[in-house]
């Protein structure tokens, strides 16, 4: 009897120690687990997504204000500035398009004291620096007359204006970007850098076609330094490719507006958010009929 207990008391023993062991198995791979789980997650890059907004101008009733949807997924709004004595005018068209049914027209009357625009506008991007964005679309500018200096697509960032400097500066300059613009003494379309105190990339090889339907497609890798890269492209013919910054720089903003006597800190991270397409300023010195149709903004 004795030598049975004994048995059984060595069993148990042999059991809870077994337990143990177990127990401790158990929590050595839990935090095996958890450190493998953390050290996972600290080298883990975050993945962006890339960002795509098409749009055909296309409505079922050809209204403008059906471009612009309560849920946010088509345009935020239309910047409209008339000349003092005439009006500029926003339509959807039905009759020249190069897309499903309908483009969408702009007539810019020529500016006087007023700069004259009308364009519309898609707010939300987060462009930041190393983002590929590319953009393209379909114009059709009608007329043969000159169109220098006229402006088409803008990519902007308002809030990286320092807000102590506010309007200080005028009006027109506290959304600095990069935009499209017609240049070379008419219509060489060029990437125009002044609103982030950069030259224009200018291109003097290929005039714009009119009275016809042209690709414009503007791909870019932003910086705010000289490593960003620029192309254009106009009907499938390459006609700037480029490296250059393409973002404002603080520092940049600093040196330009220390000698205004301004201590001005540009509001970092940079990040573009909103584009701007039709006629986003007409400085020419005669009204501008332009049809747009097939845009479609990509940021990867
Ligand atoms: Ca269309």
């Amino acid at each position: 009897m004795l030598k049975y207990n004994l048995t059984l008391s060595i069993l148990k023993k042999r059991y809870l120690c077994m337990k143990r062991k177990l127990f401790k198995l158990f929590v050595l791979f839990i935090f095996a687990f958890i450190s493998c789980d953390k050290e996972e997650k600290n080298t883990e890059e975050p993945i962006k997504q890339t960002f795509i907004f098409k749009d055909g101008f296309e409505t079922e009733n050809n209204q403008i204000n059906e471009l612009f949807t309560i849920d946010g997924e088509r345009w935020t709004t239309i910047q409209q500035t008339n000349p003092t004595n005439a009006t500029n005018k926003i339509t959807i068209s039905s009759s020249t398009f190069t897309e499903g049914k309908n483009a969408i027209r702009f007539l810019s009357n020529k500016s006087d004291s007023q700069l004259s625009k009308i364009d519309i506008e898609k707010n939300g991007l987060q462009i930041v620096e190393g983002d590929k964005v590319t953009i393209t679309a379909n114009f059709y500018i009608v007329g043969t007359d000159s169109i220098e200096n006229l402006l088409l697509i803008d990519l902007e960032c308002c809030s990286c204006w320092d807000p102590t400097v506010g309007d200080n500066y005028g009006a027109e300059n506290q959304c600095p970007g990069i935009r499209l613009m017609m240049s070379g003494g008419n219509d060489y379309l060029s990437i125009e850098r002044g609103k982030i105190s950069g030259t224009t990339i200018q291109q003097t090889n290929f005039a714009f076609p009119r009275d016809q339907w042209v690709t414009v497609e503007w791909e870019m890798v932003m910086s705010t330094t000289n490593t960003g890269t620029n192309k254009l492209r106009i009907n499938q013919t390459q006609v700037i490719n480029q490296p250059g910054m393409n973002m404002p720089n603080a520092q940049v903003f600093k040196d330009a507006f220390i000698e205004e006597g301004i201590n001005f800190s540009l509001q970092e991270p940079v990040s573009y958010e909103r584009v701007q397409i039709g006629a986003t300023a007409n400085p020419t010195a005669n009204n501008v009929e332009l049809f747009v149709d097939d845009f479609s903004i990509k940021i990867e």
